[in-house]
């Protein structure tokens, strides 16, 4: 262990009555939910730039955290990791996952950029055997440096396309080699500032072809993992292509990769896209294409994407009532893309933060696992629908068309009595449960 984190030690489940600050009072992993253990339900994972890269600056102001790993040096990268594995053995998480920027010291062309990023996975190979700590998700960050700034794939220089590409490759690389469990690529700036400058059309076809060739090449290495594009409607670019589930759901379908590409699904996103973050996992789910989540929240004055811990328990609760219903997590996990308040410089804020998120998804996790269990929700959904089941309405609608409804209308005398939609006895059936 280094130093950073004092004498913190593990955090340990303590049950409901429990007042240390530092200790879990929902989060047990080994806990029985719906037959299996919590932590593999929630599958948590650590998200390395927010708590070791950022610097805690804001438009208005500069850095505010004094880290002493900060700065461009494959010594500090290390210490950087060396204190992050820290962190991952006393929270217990079992995963976490990265962009190429936040682990290795930024190079002056590709070829250093690649060489400073497998020199970090080898010291990764080493930690994570150490800790036994996996990798949920590797990504490459094409968003942060100059060349970047008119996006990378839909970027109108064939240059930058090809680095984008190029890099990705390093970064897969790496993520198959530390056996990543997924690949994300969420398009920081594959959007627009003013249509008066972009060629849609183009864009949006090179935004194919460059996901058509990392499917191409996930095959080509033999990764196992899931590819995960992240959607989310803007900033920083005005308007960004991968605006939402239902934007990429149709993105995918046009260029044919709706059975090999998935989604990771940011609830601060969400909040962003104008939609609840469990209308975007129900969506995702009812398309086939649910595949993580990033369970990290937005102020929801601000207006921006505040990335935020999570902390609203019926929000959670019900965002993994849908992730339970469609029957779990298979590859993805809860990832905290979330980082501290600028304000917050302790490295205890660090743990705390993190422990109280885990514990606010275990016991968003409990409620949802007992309302399925209790199978409120579902048969209020059942009996609501219960039209559409019975053999009658079946034989009318098997082949029906405008002509056959209306003779069945008019023969029946069909007059439909309207039906109360329960909305606020729902609601407080859900207030039982969180
Ligand atoms: C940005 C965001 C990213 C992705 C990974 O809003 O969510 O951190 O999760 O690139
Ligand atoms: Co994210």
């Amino acid at each position: 262990m280094t130093s950073f984190f004092g004498d913190i030690q593990k955090i340990a489940f303590e049950g409901v009555d429990s007042t240390n600050e530092l200790a879990f009072r929902h989060y047990n992993p080994d806990e029985i939910i719906m037959g299996k253990p919590m932590r593999d339900h929630l599958r948590f994972s650590v998200a390395y730039w927010h708590s070791f890269a950022w610097e805690g600056g804001d438009p208005f102001g500069g850095p505010t955290f004094d880290r002493p790993w900060f700065g461009d040096e494959m010594a500090l990268a290390k210490m950087k990791a060396d204190v992050a594995f820290d962190m991952f053995k006393i929270l217990g998480q079992p995963y976490f996952c990265f962009h190429d920027l936040d682990v290795r010291p930024e190079g002056s062309n590709y070829a250093e950029n690649t060489c400073n990023l497998e020199e970090i996975t080898e010291y990764f190979e080493g930690k994570m055997a150490e800790t036994g700590t996996k990798l949920l998700w590797g990504t490459a960050n094409m968003f942060s440096n100059r060349r970047y700034m008119s996006g990378a794939s839909t970027n109108p220089d064939p240059e930058v396309f090809a680095f984008a590409a190029a890099t990705v490759k390093s970064c897969m690389d790496a993520t198959h080699r530390l056996n990543g469990e997924n690949y994300v690529l969420w398009g920081g700036r594959e959007g627009y500032e003013t249509l008066l400058n972009t060629d849609l059309t183009r864009e949006l076809d090179n935004m194919g072809r460059f996901l058509s060739m990392v499917v191409d090449y996930k095959h080509k290495i033999g990764f196992k993992g899931q590819i995960l594009v992240e959607p989310k409607p803007q900033e920083p670019s005005k308007h960004q292509y991968d605006y939402d589930v239902a934007t990429c759901h149709g993105f995918l379908q046009k260029y044919g990769l709706e059975n090999e590409v998935k989604l990771n699904l940011e609830q601060g996103h969400a909040i962003l896209a104008g939609h609840s973050f469990e209308h975007e996992i129900a969506l995702a789910q009812s398309l086939g294409v649910l595949g993580s989540i990033d369970m990290n929240r937005n102020d929801y004055q601000s207006g921006w994407d505040t990335d935020q811990f999570p902390n609203n328990v019926p929000e959670v609760a019900l965002a993994y009532y849908h992730i339970l219903k469609g029957g779990g997590f298979t590859s993805g996990g809860t990832n905290f893309d979330a980082k501290l308040r600028r304000q917050s410089l302790d490295p205890v804020d660090l743990i705390a933060s993190h422990a109280g998120a885990m514990d606010i998804c275990a016991r968003g996790l409990k409620a949802a696992a007992a309302m399925l269990e209790d199978g409120g929700l579902e048969s209020a959904l059942n009996d609501r629908y219960a039209g559409w089941s019975s053999a009658q309405t079946k034989d009318v609608m098997d082949g029906a068309t405008l002509e056959s409804l209306t003779n069945w209308v008019k023969e029946q005398d069909i007059n439909p009595a309207p039906k109360s939609g329960k909305q606020e006895r729902l609601e407080n059936y859900v207030n039982r449960f969180v």
